[in-house]
């Protein structure tokens, strides 16, 4: 089945004629869970597969099941968009009919020559199940919107290596070009069977059709099991600052997304990070929430690099397939280095998302005493862009004491439970009973060694009434510097809440399932839970955001796109 097989269907909130997509929306709204609307929405079941900024479109592919709402069958779907915000859903990219792709089109990255034209590498599951890495181009490179695809005819072109599991053997990266010696180079992730370490190997291709492992490893981590979905791609550098490289994979042990900053030695084929101790796999996450098999790509039309996770569900199947879809894609990201700290990435949702904004309220200068909660007057609460920034004074900040130390987001007990300098910040979703809420807060605390140390963390656990719902408190330290107020800001979407503290510098995404919180009964709050300061609200603006009115794409679509 295609999108465009689905049956005809108006939506009972708008009276809109629905196709496609939208019929999951209808669904997941007839079911009482409310689906996002601002990003990408609805039916896609897995990771964001060859993002590419070609002729003027942003091109989205993703893991796909077209017979179902769980893994399986996977193909690639494909959307496409101008500005990122608004999409239009196109027919499958790639479905699973060749004996080397026959279990399953996996996830694979796009590279743009220096032509401008376009090779896609993928990985294919084979009839027995072994993973090889294939090539495919557009059929018709003057289709801007890439609806077609060749297989190379002598595909695969990658099978696993010596010493390397037949299922362990995936999701090559995009490539880049080595000047030294005039090769493109891909990386794959993988891992070793016997010491239970993620590793990453590195190809160089002329052609991308004859490939060479090139001696040795980029980079292993012992312990951190099956490498998914590597990205590496160097940030900073501008002024003069050194350039470094991040190295992400997705750890298959544990579905989140790892990444390290470290410098990249072309000629020795190694990777380094900058600090051991954050090395990829156990120290820095793009996320603490829910985001997994991401990937980025360079955007040439705004000198930005973007970032997309998959935002699985943290419902059960039986619900998934009840409702008929699973899964979103995140709002996308813009990443860089931060040049403030050189030890973390900023991630920022790009500033498209900011022509959502249809009406903002603005509420700064609010003082929350200890132990209280705050209702915003606010007209709609379902869907936000809530930009916030709290202040302590240094007198409170002194008064942290022994007993908040060793805290820790995911096991401290999260909103409800009280120390000196936290929790505070903000409880979305809420209804009026407070029954339902997710608490998106700081915690300010002392570390073993003395120091301060401000923790961000997402309390999912009373985010829903719903039983069969996966709901933890997530979240890390961040890094905040001398005179820096602790900021957040917060997307806010029906179901799902991505969450910017310090301007990016650490992430948490939730996906949440409200029964009583929707609609006009979903409310904002300002709480401090903290026993020892007040709370400066220094800045708050709430920004009612609008749907994104994402599309199935017509055949007068496709020629007044051409
Ligand atoms: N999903 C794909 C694999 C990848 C995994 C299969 C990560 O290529 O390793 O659907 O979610």
């Amino acid at each position: 089945m295609n999108f465009h097989s689905f049956p005809r269907v108006v939506n009972p909130i708008d009276g809109e004629e629905l196709t496609g997509f939208a019929l999951c929306l209808l669904a997941a709204t007839g079911g009482g869970l409310l689906p996002p609307a601002m990003g990408m929405d609805a039916c896609m079941h897995a990771d964001p597969n060859g993002p590419v900024y070609y002729r003027g479109w942003y091109h989205l592919f993703y893991q796909y099941n077209p017979e179902g709402a769980v893994w399986g069958n996977i193909a690639w779907g494909h959307a496409v968009s101008r500005d990122l915000i608004h999409w239009r859903h196109l027919p499958l990219a790639m479905v699973p009919d060749q004996w080397y792709d026959i279990n399953g089109v996996w996830t694979g990255s796009a590279t743009v020559l220096p032509d401008g034209s376009l090779v896609m590498l993928y990985t294919g599951s084979t009839n027995a199940s072994v993973q090889v890495q294939c090539l495919a181009v557009p059929a018709d490179p003057n289709d801007s919107l890439l609806r077609n695809w060749t297989k190379y005819e002598a595909n695969p072109i990658l099978v696993p290596p010596p010493g390397i599991g037949d299922k362990d053997f995936r999701d090559p990266t995009t490539a880049w070009f080595d000047e030294s010696d005039k090769t493109w180079r891909t990386v794959i992730g993988s891992k070793d069977n016997h010491g239970h370490t993620g590793i990453v190997m590195t190809y160089k291709t002329k052609d991308f059709i004859n490939y060479e492992l090139i001696p040795g490893l980029l980079h292993s981590v012992p312990g951190t099991g099956m490498w998914e979905c590597i990205d590496f791609y160097p940030v900073g550098g501008a002024d003069g600052s050194e350039e470094l490289y991040v190295m992400k994979e997705s750890s298959d042990d544990d579905r989140h997304d790892w990444y390290a900053l470290g410098r990249y030695d072309a000629a020795a084929n190694k990777y380094t990070p900058i600090d051991a101790e954050m090395d990829v796999g156990i120290g820095l996450r793009y996320d603490w929430g829910k985001f997994y098999a991401s990937k980025t790509f360079y955007d040439p039309s705004k000198n930005r690099r973007v970032l997309w996770g998959w935002i699985g569900e943290t419902d059960s199947e039986r619900a998934d397939v009840a409702k008929g879809w699973a899964s979103l894609q995140s709002i996308p990201r813009t990443v860089e280095l931060d040049e403030k700290t050189r030890t973390n990435l900023i991630q920022w949702p790009v500033i498209e998302i900011e022509t959502l904004r249809i009406n903002s309220t603005d509420l700064g200068g609010t003082t929350i005493d200890t132990g209280s909660v705050l209702p915003l007057p606010l007209r709609r609460a379902t869907q936000l862009d809530i930009e916030a920034t709290f202040h302590l004074d240094a007198s409170a900040v002194a008064s942290v004491n022994e007993a908040d130390v060793g805290y820790n987001c995911s096991t401290s007990g999260g909103a409800a439970n009280r120390g000196a300098l936290g929790p505070f910040g903000l409880l979305v979703l809420a209804d009026g009973a407070l029954k339902e809420q997710t608490a998106v807060y700081f915690y300010v605390s002392r570390g073993i060694d003395g120091g301060l140390q401000t923790h961000f963390c997402q309390d999912e656990s009373r985010s829903s009434l719903a039983q069969d719902v996966v709901k933890r408190v997530v979240g890390f330290t961040v890094p905040v510097l001398d005179g820096e107020d602790l900021s957040l800001r917060v997307l806010v979407d029906h179901s799902i809440v991505e969450t910017f503290a310090m301007g990016g510098r650490s992430t948490a995404t939730s996906r949440v399932y409200p029964t009583e919180a929707i609609y006009a009964a979903a409310g904002v709050y300002l709480f401090n839970n903290a026993t020892g300061a007040a709370v400066t609200v220094e800045k708050l603006v709430v920004h009612e955001m609008d749907d994104s009115y994402n599309q199935i794409f017509t055949a007068d679509d496709a020629s007044a796109a051409l």
